[in-house]
């Protein structure tokens, strides 16, 4: 048996650990014991993680569409026809009539190379990955109010602190072994707040549970800064010497009463101002947040008031404290680091400064880069039914499942001249798609992900990739070679990061003989840096913090007599996204084998619905067969449903109205109807 150490490929909490094989297969995994994240645990999907990779159904040669058939083809033919397809789409309708999807379960190394090749070769910013779906908003809104989006401390100040609150953010089954460091803390003494209304399994234990509407976080979070200003508990040292535009959010706030508050949230005016208590109360508070703030049309909203309660408290640069999106896959903060963005090369340098384009025209070897920003994922589908996008490159995702308005999303891509995906899977998006090609999994190559706390950690190859599938870095470099470009030359991933260090300060110190022991969180400027745990320490990256006052909106759509619930979409513990890799693990499918939804008791007996039954479930969009769970997690008047199931699609009902800021999609807030199939 061999081991070879890894990190997980499915969530952001980024633990690692020994893929255990045998003959060159995998049978098993053990744990890292001494890993400072994983500390010899894994979740349900880490122990299983092995399962997929020798899965019968893995793709394991290109294929090109011929005859409406995706027919077996070499690679040759496979590479030859993307580049020619791409080359001419952009010949008869502009360079910006392609679009390049990267992937937050690829490497740092191949997201990078993704962003090089659309800007270097193909000549678009169009590149963006699932970060737009996800913790855009936390990218706009923190780059806004701190100088830079990424979580401020580490996971190991869970252990540290004296308050937390948890808004949005499932962490127990969506960021297992954060959720058990949460659980441990409040063991220890930790007091919990969650703010969410489902009755997730840290709600069981917090102190508080503040049950609020979908979407009413804005009014929540102002009326808790009303009541730490109106009470003296905000921390005038810190405002007075490391902030600006105070009195601004003061006035934002002042009307915010707890009686209006509550009115908004359908919360008491004594739980708002217990929770400003309790936050504001304690020497040192962290605040975690995910998709129940990010995903609203006023998503940068949100964040925008989870910075300034943090700073109105002083609660910012020191351990135990921070503001702390948690980033859902293993590798979309690195997506994100790596400039994988429409707007941004790797490190958060912006396109459109001249300066930052000519240095990496000079390295790159190009005489000039493209200066617009590119198009956002989530407006992709709009330019192309709208005829102004041709061409999609997607790389490690699965949009025809995760996109919002899924019948939309299905005519945009079963219309576009040129679909090309590079998978592990034939996922339903590979099915429609004119070319497929078939990617090495995270355990047949090398490279790195950052993991949420921003930890730059490597993967080691544990067996030979299935068939001729290779790995995303070699496909793109030999993309990138037939098309006429000789700057794409490299022997290995460490190779590529150098390249990507020297380009990008954050990464600057990167390299990897010093990742070997559990890695290095940026921002980790040269060679001799030892890494950074905790960032804004004694100034914000952006100089002062800024407060960012902000006006409550209503959600985009809200019920009315014909659609009369909310519905809020999510995920459950054992699957993952579109379940390509948890359905195909039996440990996992089993589980939890099909779509539901959660429907109150009383919802329930009004309808004549009972647990189990089938029900129908419309929205403005679509409509979507599905079985009933009658519980008590959810509100009355909330349905809450999990994205996983082709069969039973929840984005087939969702909204695609966009924050106009991040472009991310309401998915945590839409209007439906439930009733019982005859
Ligand atoms: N098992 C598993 N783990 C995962 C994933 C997975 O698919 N499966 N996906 C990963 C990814 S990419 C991500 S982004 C993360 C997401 O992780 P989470 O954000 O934790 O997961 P979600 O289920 O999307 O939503 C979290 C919570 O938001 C709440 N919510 C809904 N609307 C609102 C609102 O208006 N306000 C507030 N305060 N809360 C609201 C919901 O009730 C839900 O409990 O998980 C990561 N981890
Ligand atoms: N209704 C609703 N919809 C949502 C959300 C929600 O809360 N509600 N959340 C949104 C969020 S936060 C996210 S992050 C998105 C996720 O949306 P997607 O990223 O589209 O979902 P995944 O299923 O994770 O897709 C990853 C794909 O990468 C493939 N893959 C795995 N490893 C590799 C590899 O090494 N190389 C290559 N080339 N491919 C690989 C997998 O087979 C899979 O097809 O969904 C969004 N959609
Ligand atoms: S908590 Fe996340 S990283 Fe850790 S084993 Fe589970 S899915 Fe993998
Ligand atoms: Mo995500």
């Amino acid at each position: 048996m061999t081991r070879t150490l890894t990190v997980c490929p499915y969530c952001g909490v980024g633990c690692t650990f020994y893929l255990v094989s045998d003959k060159g297969r995998l049978v098993g995994v053990e744990p890292s014991t001494t890993h400072p994240v994983s500390r010899g645990g894994l979740c349900v999907k880490g122990w299983n993680a092995y399962a997929f990779v020798h899965h019968p159904d893995r793709l394991t040669t290109p294929l090109i569409r011929r005859d409406g058939q995706l027919r077996p083809a070499s690679w040759d033919e496979a590479l030859n026809l993307v580049v020619e397809r791409l080359q001419a789409v952009q010949a008869k309708h502009g360079k910006d009539a392609v679009m390049f999807a990267s992937s937050a379960k690829a490497t740092n190394e191949e997201n990078y190379l993704l962003m090089k090749l659309a800007r270097a070769v193909f000549g678009t910013n169009n590149i963006d990955h699932c970060a737009r779906l996800c913790h855009s908003s936390t990218v706009t809104g923190l780059a806004e109010t701190f100088g830079s989006g990424a979580m401020t401390n580490s996971i190991s100040c869970f252990d540290q602190t004296d308050v937390i609150l948890v808004i949005g953010s499932n962490t127990t089954e969506q960021h297992p072994l954060i959720g058990s460091r949460i659980l441990n803390a409040v063991r220890g003494g930790t007091r919990l707040i969650v703010a969410d209304n489902r009755r997730i399994r840290l709600a069981r234990h917090a102190e508080l549970h503040l049950r609020h509407k979908n979407g009413s976080d804005v009014a929540l979070l102002n009326g808790i800064m009303h009541v730490i200003i109106a009470e003296g508990l905000a921390d005038r040292e810190f405002i007075a010497g490391r902030t600006e535009n105070y009195d601004a959010l003061a006035e934002s706030v002042a009307d915010w009463t707890p009686e209006r508050t509550a009115a908004a949230t359908g919360l008491t005016a004594d739980e708002i101002v217990a929770a400003a208590r309790l936050y504001a109360g304690a020497e040192r508070a962290m605040v975690v947040f995910s998709m129940g703030i990010t995903q609203h049309s006023h998503g940068v909203d949100n964040v925008r008031c989870i910075a300034a309660l943090a700073m109105l408290t002083g609660n910012v640069g020191r351990p135990g404290t921070g503001v702390n999106p948690l980033r859902g896959q293993n590798n979309v903060q690195g997506g994100c680091d790596m400039g994988a963005l429409p707007d941004l090369y790797s490190g958060y340098q912006k396109v459109a400064d001249p300066r930052l384009r000519d240095k990496f025209a000079h390295a790159w070897g190009v005489s000039s880069l493209p200066a617009e920003p590119g198009l956002p994922l989530t407006r992709a589908m709009d330019a192309a039914s709208e005829g102004r996008l041709h061409g999609m490159f997607i790389m490690g995702e699965n949009p025809m499942l995760s996109d919002p308005d899924q019948g939309h999303a299905r005519k945009v891509l079963e219309n576009l001249e040129l679909l090309i995906v590079q998978d592990i899977f034939l996922t339903e998006t590979a099915a429609v798609a004119d070319i497929v090609l078939p990617a090495a999994c995270f355990a047949e190559k090398e490279g790195t992900f950052t993991n949420t706390e921003r930890r730059i950690q490597r993967l080691y190859k544990a067996v030979e990739p299935p068939g001729k599938a290779r790995a995303d870095w070699e496909i793109i470099c030999d993309i990138a070679e037939r098309a006429g470009y000789n700057g794409m030359r490299y022997t290995s991933p460490a190779e590529i990061m150098a390249e990507a260090a020297s380009l990008t300060p954050i990464y600057g110190g990167i390299a990897y003989q010093r990742l070997a022991a559990h890695g290095l969180q940026w921002p980790c400027p040269d060679k001799e840096h030892p890494g950074t745990p905790i960032m804004h320490l004694d100034r914000f990256t952006r100089g002062l913090g800024h407060f960012s006052p902000v006006v409550h909106r209503l959600p985009a759509e809200l019920p009315d007599a014909e659609f009369p619930f909310v519905l809020t979409t999510g995920r459950t513990y054992f699957h993952w996204h579109t379940g390509s890799m948890t359905r195909r693990t039996h440990l996992l499918a089993r589980e939890e084998p099909h779509s539901f939804i959660e429907l109150h008791p009383d919802d329930a007996a009004r309808l004549g619905i009972r647990h189990r039954d089938m029900v129908l479930v419309s929205s403005r969009r679509g409509e979507v067969r599905t079985e009933a769970r009658v519980t008590d997690m959810v509100i009355a008047g909330v349905l809450f449903m999990p994205f996983h199931f082709v069969e039973g699609a929840a984005n087939a009902l969702t909204n695609n109205v966009l924050d106009p800021e991040s472009s991310i999609p309401e998915f945590k807030v839409c209007a439906v109807r439930v009733e019982k199939m005859p």
